[in-house]
């Protein structure tokens, strides 16, 4: 029998995001984003002076296969880089047809959704809990003090298309405003 046809369990830390054992797991740095933010930009081919960590994320491993689902668990550190909060890259599903959901456990964020030229926004708080239909972009920002912890679970054939939001990004931009609390900008 397909030993990945087997039942998987493992256990989630709902404190920290972190899934036990971990089958898969990335971190991501500013340096991974180059091009994504506003500030970058303009700096993109300069050395960076420091490379934070940004996001890790843990996936479940399993046959990405129709049918299959992927348990994950996003954690988004506290930050902002020239004025814009830390965020995900945020991607399309090359799958048009692959929703997915996301519930946040902790953490103070916003999650951006685009399709077809409008960019919607949610609150992120512990509890709130997002259908992302099919064919929309997503992207968590945190614009609180603590981590923010989502869990997220997605078809195992989706695929993650990033060109486009690479490229152009999304319709929307989270920024720190003057007293610290998150502006939604439209992005020019
Ligand atoms: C969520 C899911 C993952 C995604 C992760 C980070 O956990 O949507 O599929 O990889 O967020 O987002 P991104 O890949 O856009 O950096
Ligand atoms: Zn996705």
């Amino acid at each position: 029998m397909d030993a990945l046809n087997y039942p998987l369990s493992s256990y989630y830390d709902f404190q920290t995001g972190q899934i036990v054992p971990r089958d898969s797991y990335r971190q991501i740095h500013l340096s991974d984003m180059r091009g994504y933010y506003l500030a970058d930009r303009e700096t993109l081919h300069e050395p960076l002076k420091e490379d934070p960590l940004l996001y890790e994320v843990y996936e479940c491993q399993v046959p990405a296969k129709p049918g299959e689902m992927v348990p994950c668990s996003t954690i988004i550190h506290p930050g902002s880089v020239g004025g814009e909060f830390y965020m995900t890259k945020g991607h399309y599903h090359s799958d048009t047809n692959a929703a997915e959901i996301y519930c946040c456990l902790r953490g103070h964020g916003l999650l951006l959704m685009q399709h077809g030229g409008q960019c919607l926004v949610e609150t992120m708080k512990p509890g709130a809990l997002v259908y992302v239909p099919a064919g929309w972009a997503h992207r968590s920002v945190n614009v609180g003090s603590e981590d923010l912890i989502i869990f997220a679970i997605y078809p195992a054939d989706a695929g993650h298309d990033y060109g486009a939001i690479r490229e152009k990004g999304f319709l929307k931009r989270v920024l720190r405003g003057p007293d610290g609390s998150p502006v939604v900008h439209e992005a020019s």
